[in-house]
This record gives C-alpha cells, structure tokens and sequence, in this order.
C-alpha cells in the first residue's frame, strides 16, 4: 500500500423516510445496531448494487412494501471515538406500494412531522431532522463517544448556487 493511501472497509447505509403529507413513516428497530431506536428503514449498500437498488431492497427487507421513487436528500458521516464509521445516504419517498409489514427487524409506526420521537432516536437526528422535513438537502459530520453523546457536529444545507 502506497504511504498516505488509506483503505475504509465498505461502510455505506442508506436510510428512507416516507412522507405522505404531515406524516412521516419511521420504523422501530427491533434488532441489532440502534435497536429500539425509531428510524427510518436501510442498511448497509452491498459491492454489487447502486444507492437506490440498496435503499429499495432494505425497505422491502424491513417492512414488506416497496418505495416509490426515491428523491436523495443528503448524505450524514458518522464518527465514533474520531474514527470515521459511517457514511449514510437519506432518501424521502412520497409513496409506497404493498403492504406495510413487521418484520423481525422492524415494526412500522406514522408520525405527525410534529411529534417526531426524538428522545428514542439517534443523538444526531434532532439536527438534520428538521432540515428533512423542511425540503432542504443535507450533509453533516457527527463526532460520537462511543455512540452516545455527541462531542461536535457540522451541518450544512445544500443550496444550489
Ligand atoms: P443495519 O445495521 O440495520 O443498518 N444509522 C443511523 N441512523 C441515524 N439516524 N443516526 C445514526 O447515528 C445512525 N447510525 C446508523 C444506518 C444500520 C442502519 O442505521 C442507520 C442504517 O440504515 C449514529 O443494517
């Protein structure tokens, strides 16, 4: 390995927040990583597929239905103990087909946009949340000790010049 060059290990998410309206579709997870949290549905984007194809295959893994087209929104770093972990790609979509389901994984619950949940859900997102919501497009670093509070974050929305 050349000096300097640095190898991260494939560590791309992709989260998916339907809005119909006022209401927005969250998922509690029911296990594994943020487990009893409320957030939207995703995972991990495999070698072999596009954001999109990931974002549309976790939802269906999660929550039986399928996303309706997918608008990106914006892209969030996650650090832990200054070690950079995560990079996530937020999707909204307007609609869904099929049937919402609960899966081992999740169970799905709407939300008015007003009374989010954010006391159960990841430190982070009672920054970029609001922006979500608001129509913008995001991107933000947030530095975490040992994934519970937040020692520093950035958030910037992106505008077009
Ligand atoms: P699986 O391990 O279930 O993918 N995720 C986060 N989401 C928010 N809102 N804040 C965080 O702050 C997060 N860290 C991870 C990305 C984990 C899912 O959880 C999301 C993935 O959609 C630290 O495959």
């Amino acid at each position: 390995m050349a000096e300097g060059e640095i190898f991260l290990e494939p560590r791309v998410y992709t989260l998916v927040y339907v809005i119909q309206g006022d209401k927005v579709l969250l998922i509690r997870k029911k296990r594994g990583f943020g487990e009893g949290y409320y957030n939207g549905p995703g995972g991990k984007v495999r070698w072999d597929e596009t954001l999109r194809e990931a974002a549309i295959r976790e939802f269906q893994e999660e929550l039986c239905a399928s996303p309706g087209p997918l608008e990106w929104r914006g892209v969030l770093e996650f650090y832990n103990n200054n070690r950079l972990e995560m990079i996530v790609h937020v999707f909204i979509a307007e609609s869904y087909s099929g049937k919402l389901c609960e899966s081992d994984e999740a169970e799905p619950h709407w939300f008015g946009t007003d009374e989010i949940p954010y006391d159960n859900m990841w430190r982070d997102d009672r920054y970029w949340f609001p922006l979500l919501l608001a129509g913008k497009r995001f991107y933000g670093r947030f530095w975490f000790r040992d994934w519970k509070e937040i020692i520093d974050y950035r958030l910037y929305k992106l505008e077009n010049p």
